[in-house]
């Protein structure tokens, strides 16, 4: 499923909706015959300026409130990872406040229609539609905040991942700096991952795709970087490490748990045991996904590293995959893994 918030695109500041609704509003040209009185044609003109006004307006507001799903209507994981993203509370209280500009709109409009029917001379006509467009003004300006809150959520929310549920999902987990994103970026064809020295480069989930051809047709693997996780109690964890819990929990049809064992990611063995631990026991559901081991860095790594992260995960010789992701170093037999796992009954 795409990501259902990619309809959700840039939403007007309230300049740039009075700029356009007044800008149509003047354009607009009413059918009045020439050898009309100039008191009815003043009346036609000034009442169709402040309609096509209002209604561009109410237009737009009605075009934004639809971009924005329905976020209790959304699969589990759009809707958990959109709450982590963004306080749902507050978006639907904003949506409801623009949404109740709209009938006070249209009160304006019948109202300013009505006194334009009741004018005496051509020039109040002109000022009532000034009038009716002050009132307006300060209506939608009132909504600025509003509007800027949506268009700076929308750009969390757009960056979200579309998932396919029809195709596998590997969720490549870990503690922070250990080499999750450059597995991915190496295996995947997502090379815009970012790969940095320090921990916490990654802040939200990446998704990458690993094609696999078989006999008749290709498939795609789809393989999701996620932020970097502490070993620390859940309720302690921030809105960077819960989206990989996340992606862990509901979209995880396998896991790569990927170990640094040397001391270069600033983080202790311990603690990645700790959370490798937390994970196979909280989200493998009893066995049924499996978790591929890598330990990452192996031209870092000395034999006694190795050896003491191998005992204490109690782990065989072939259990594991020692690779190096920067120079793609054994990758080959984790590709070709994955491959001879999903190419299935071909
Ligand atoms: N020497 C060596 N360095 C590596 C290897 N894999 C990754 N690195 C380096 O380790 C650092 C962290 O790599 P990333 O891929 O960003 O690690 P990450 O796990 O995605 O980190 P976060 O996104 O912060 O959680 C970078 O400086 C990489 O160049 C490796 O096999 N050998
Ligand atoms: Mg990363």
């Amino acid at each position: 499923m795409k990501n259902p918030f990619n309809k959700f695109y840039h939403v007007p500041n309230s300049k740039e909706f009075l700029d356009i609704a007044f800008k149509r509003g003047m354009k607009s040209s009413a059918q009045v015959s020439q050898n009309a009185p100039i008191l009815i044609k003043a009346k036609k003109k000034e009442s169709k300026r402040i309609k096509v006004a209002i209604e561009e307006i109410i237009d737009r507001i009605l075009k934004v409130i639809k971009m924005v799903p329905i976020i209790d209507d959304l699969p589990d994981f759009y809707r958990e990872l959109a709450s982590i993203l963004v306080n749902i509370d507050e978006l639907k209280l904003t949506l409801g406040k623009i949404n109740g500009i709209l009938p006070v709109l249209r009160k304006i409009k019948r109202e300013y229609i009505k006194k334009l029917n009741r004018i005496e001379a051509p020039k109040e006509g002109d000022q009532l539609r000034r009038a009716a467009f002050g009132r307006i003004s300060s209506i939608i300006n009132k909504q600025n905040k509003n509007l800027e809150y949506l268009n700076k959520i929308r750009g969390r929310l757009r960056e979200i991942p579309s998932i396919d549920y029809t195709m596998p999902c590997v969720v490549v987990a870990g503690y922070p700096n250990v080499g999750k994103s450059s597995i991915v970026k190496n295996i995947s064809t997502n090379k815009k991952i970012e790969v940095k020295e320090y921990p916490f480069t990654t802040k939200k989930l990446y998704m990458g795709h690993l094609e696999i051809e078989r006999r008749f047709d290709k498939i795609k693997i789809q393989c999701l970087d996620t932020p970097g996780i502490l070993d620390r109690p859940m309720g302690k964890r921030n809105n960077i490490e819960l989206q990989a819990i996340l992606a862990l929990r509901l979209i995880s049809d396998l896991i790569i748990f990927v170990f640094d064992p040397t001391i270069s990611s600033g983080y202790s063995v311990e603690s990645q045991i700790e959370l490798y631990n937390e994970i196979r026991y909280n989200f493998s559901k009893e066995g049924q996904i499996e978790i591929l081991i890598i330990f990452n860095k192996m031209d870092l790594a000395r034999d006694s590293e190795i050896q003491y992260l191998r005992e204490k995960v109690n782990l065989k010789e072939n259990e594991y995959y020692l690779i190096n992701a920067l120079t793609g170093e054994n990758l080959d037999k984790l590709i070709s893994d994955l491959k001879e796992r999903y190419r299935g009954n071909e």
